[in-house]
């Protein structure tokens, strides 16, 4: 898959249609701040710079759209939970998450990222939960799997079977991410 840089914005989202004038469907990409968010899209994307990776966490603050293949919008969310950003930042944050979640009619799949080595926190819970209230697909992603041992791996899918094992220093995980945002997406 190839990913075309739209914009970035606070709100002003873009609206592109197919050929024969339906809105792409959009896939949304969220998660805590420094779950590996920025890592994945360039690995994903096989591009080094097409989101900005940092080691400082919650430096994103807008919302970053690519358009896929000309098929589908990949909607790059705020990532959420960094403790050390002013309270004002945080509720920046949230509103703009918020509000595009809340307002796009056009998402087909939210991508959760856990970083495989922490588990759920509550505003991944509250995310999920509102995915399943609202029927839109969820993917769970495992993110730096690679930190982990063989056994913690296997105990980690064994807890969450339906979840996407995901190492950017695998291509295999982006093979499996492929397949699977196809089959939801053109199923
Ligand atoms: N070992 C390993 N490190 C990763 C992986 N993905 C991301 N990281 C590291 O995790 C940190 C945060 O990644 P980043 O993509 O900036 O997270 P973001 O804040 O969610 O965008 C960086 O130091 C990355 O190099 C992975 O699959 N394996
Ligand atoms: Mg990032």
């Amino acid at each position: 898959m190839k990913a075309r840089f739209l914009l970035s914005t606070f709100s002003d989202y873009p609206h592109l249609k197919d050929p024969r004038g339906t809105p792409l469907p959009e896939v949304a990409l969220v998660g805590r701040s420094n779950v590996g968010k920025s890592s994945l899209i360039n690995h994903f994307f096989q591009e080094r710079n097409l989101a900005k990776t940092s080691a400082t966490p919650g430096k994103t603050r807008l919302l970053n759209f690519f358009c896929v293949d000309e098929k589908f919008i990949w909607v790059d969310l705020p990532g959420y939970g960094y403790a050390k950003a002013p309270k004002e930042e945080i509720a920046k944050w949230s509103i703009a998450i918020h509000t595009y979640l809340h307002t796009s009619k056009h998402l087909k799949l939210l991508l959760l990222l856990i970083d495989s080595r922490r588990d759920f926190g509550a505003d991944d819970i509250a995310l999920a939960e509102w995915a399943n209230a609202q029927q839109i697909p969820l993917l769970v992603i495992l993110t730096k799997t690679d930190k982990l041992s063989a056994g913690e791996k296997v105990r980690l899918l064994r807890k969450y079977p339906d979840a996407i094992p995901y190492s950017i220093t695998n291509s295999n995980s982006r093979q499996i991410l492929e397949k699977r945002i196809r089959e939801i997406l053109w199923a």
